[in-house]
């Protein structure tokens, strides 16, 4: 039994569907285009050849959700699109932001650069999913900040300016119970660990 495998892979053989059914958590990234979603992704599933596509154009690179699942860990992890930077409707939002939710225990990882400034445009992302997820959202919601290589201070200092940071990152960090992690999801960190 391969390690990995995609939701309705017809390959799946019968004890890997078995393993699909139930799944221990499925873990939700979100977030803006380009802020290393689906390269956080490959890191949570433990996966070095890239199951998620990773972007390097201007282009968003996911452009529609992804399921993947580490058989071993009894682990999923859905990567999705940002929304509004693949110029969906409000309705084709909301039914995409519905597929990502599973029937299982959910954790929505969000999303976010720490070495550049957070926008106004991307708060307005975060609130659309939010508001298509509906009232269970912030149930398991943890922030991930990426491209932590490129984090000029260290964690204590950093978590000091979360504190008096931009207002929307504070309401997002309320939101997520104060939960972050900061990761380097640089190209390569996988298979150098
Ligand atoms: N240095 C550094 N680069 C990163 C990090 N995370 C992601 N990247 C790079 O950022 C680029 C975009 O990463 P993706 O994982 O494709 O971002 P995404 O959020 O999935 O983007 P979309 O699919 O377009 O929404 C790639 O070149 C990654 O290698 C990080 O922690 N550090
Ligand atoms: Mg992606």
């Amino acid at each position: 039994m391969s390690l990995f495998a995609e939701e309705n892979s017809a390959s799946s053989s019968k004890s890997e569907c078995n393993a699909l059914e139930d799944p221990a958590w499925r873990i939700v990234i979100v977030g803006k285009t380009g802020n290393g979603k689906s390269s956080l992704g490959n890191i949570i599933l433990r996966c070095q050849d890239d199951t998620f596509v990773i972007g390097s154009g201007m282009n968003s690179t996911t452009t529609k959700h992804s399921v993947k699942r580490n058989l071993s860990e009894n682990l999923e992890v859905v990567d999705t699109p940002d929304p509004v930077n693949c110029d969906m409707d409000e309705s084709t939002a909301k039914l995409e932001v519905t597929q990502w939710k599973g029937c299982t225990n959910m954790g929505v990882v969000v999303v976010i650069r720490c070495d550049v400034r957070y926008t106004a445009e991307e708060y307005a992302i975060y609130k659309q999913i939010k508001e298509h997820w509906g009232s269970d959202f912030c149930k398991h919601l943890v922030v991930a900040f990426t491209f932590g290589d490129r984090l000029e201070q260290d964690l204590d200092d950093f978590g000091k300016q979360l504190e008096n940071g931009c207002p929307e990152v504070v309401n997002v960090l309320r939101d997520a119970n104060q939960q972050y992690v900061v990761f380097d999801c640089s190209a390569g960190k996988l298979k150098s660990q």
